[in-house]
């Protein structure tokens, strides 16, 4: 074979070399440009004391409670110095400032709904904490308090009212008497009267039969409330509440109810401790649609919990976060899930994926502002980009080396041609 043409083959050979190596490059770019299913997690506040309640008002600003009695607000990204309220409390063992919520109609309601513990130690009270600063106002009074078993998480229900959870104090006949305070989710109006319609009559009961419910999350595609819930010595659950429903408590922890009451959707054998709970909202991944979060303080991780079609059951319960620190607060935000730990508030950020294409089923919220210190959306958005102009200059020295190559087997086909 002439010189030529075995160099014309060793060429044609580079070149096929050189083309499963820039596939394999393209190959990785992708793979690299294209946004997982992995999160990341970054601090959005720290040096915090012990915050507990978060809740977002619609442009985006996160108001949080600290449990020894300050509601504070990070604005514009930026937490404020100054306190939005300094609520009167006693913060011993559960006591303290606890839950936060934000009325669906902030705008002709402008405040935040918080609980807190009298100083004395002895009853609960919701207060309503205007946005504007001027001074907090009790509106819910005489709920029982105790150190332990002391409840404290409030949500607007789908329908506007005002739901709140309380534990029994270590008083278990409490929770089973719908008459009786203690060892409930209560249903109030905003302005802390009862509905007429209330499923007990003229009790702020809606439902019973739990022991030390802490968080309260309300699923904004069915508008069932869903509840953590604090067992003996194990026992810790997660419920589903429906009105006038009876969960057990104190006959039966964990599963077992027959018609006489409800089984907890998730219970787990050891002692977790159960406390924020939140479902995503409409800036969330369409992935992200069928589940929920709940932190476990003891255990120091969140939860992903995947629904049914109904809604109703779980039928996967995942670890996304394993924490240093005990987890307590959590509440779907701009660009993730926040959370809180004994010294900070934490964003949990998620990229988006090709699966999650399809619009969101959940109605947005009213003008969201840009998110929060949302450091992970800006490089997600940069990522792509850069793969494109990467690839492209591969593409570009890939095309180049095949005309070289192409210019030199010419050339040197040429130069042996035996005419
Ligand atoms: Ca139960």
């Amino acid at each position: 074979m002439v010189p030529a043409l075995v160099e014309a083959r060793r060429a044609k050979a580079t070149t096929a070399r050189a083309f499963v190596r820039v596939a394999a490059a393209i190959w990785l770019i992708q793979a690299w440009a294209q946004p997982s299913l992995a999160q990341s997690t970054t601090t959005v506040a720290s040096d915090l004391a012990f915050p507990v309640g978060l809740a977002f008002l619609p442009n985006g600003d996160l108001v949080f409670s600290e449990k020894q009695g300050t509601v504070r607000i990070i604005e514009d990204g930026v937490l404020r110095a100054q306190p939005l309220a300094v609520i009167p409390t006693v913060s011993a063992s559960e006591t303290g400032l606890l839950d936060v919520a934000v009325p669906h109609d902030v705008q002709g309601d402008p405040a935040v709904y918080a609980f807190a513990t009298e100083p004395n130690g002895l009853t609960n009270t919701v207060w309503r904490v205007p946005l504007d600063g001027s001074g907090p106002m009790r509106i819910i009074e005489d709920l029982p308090a105790g150190t332990y078993h002391n409840g404290g998480g409030l949500a607007f229900g789908a329908d506007g009212d005002l739901y709140v959870t309380n534990g029994e104090q270590h008083e278990t006949d409490r929770a089973q008497d719908p008459e009786a305070l203690g060892g409930k989710v209560y249903r109030y109006e905003a302005d802390g009267s009862v509905p007429a319609d209330n499923p007990f009559g003229e009790v702020p009961t809606y439902a019973l039969g739990l022991r030390n419910p802490f968080g309260i999350a309300i699923d904004p595609l069915s508008g069932d409330i869903w509840v953590t819930e604090n067992g003996p010595s194990g026992d810790d659950e997660v419920n589903r509440i429906v009105a006038q429903g009876n969960y057990g408590w104190p006959e039966v922890v964990g599963s077992g109810c027959d018609e006489e009451c409800i089984d907890p959707v998730l219970s787990y054998g050891s002692t977790i401790v159960p406390t924020g709970i939140a479902f995503p909202a409409s800036d969330a991944p369409r992935r992200l649609e069928d589940v929920f979060f709940f932190a476990a303080y003891g255990e120091a991780t969140v939860h992903q919990v995947t629904l049914n079609d109904a809604r109703t059951e779980a039928v996967a319960d995942d670890i996304l976060l394993r924490s240093k620190e005990p987890v307590i607060g959590l509440e779907w935000g701009p660009g993730g899930l926040y959370l809180s730990t004994p010294s900070s508030i934490k964003k949990i950020a998620f990229r988006k994926n090709s699966s999650d294409q399809p619009e969101s089923r959940i109605d947005p919220r009213p003008s969201l502002s840009p998110p929060i210190g949302d450091d992970e959306a800006e490089r997600e958005a940069a990522g792509r980009p850069w793969g494109l102009l990467i690839l492209g200059i591969l593409i570009g020295g890939l095309i180049a080396m095949r005309v070289r190559l192409n210019e030199q087997t010419r050339k040197d086909l040429a130069g042996d041609d035996p005419s």
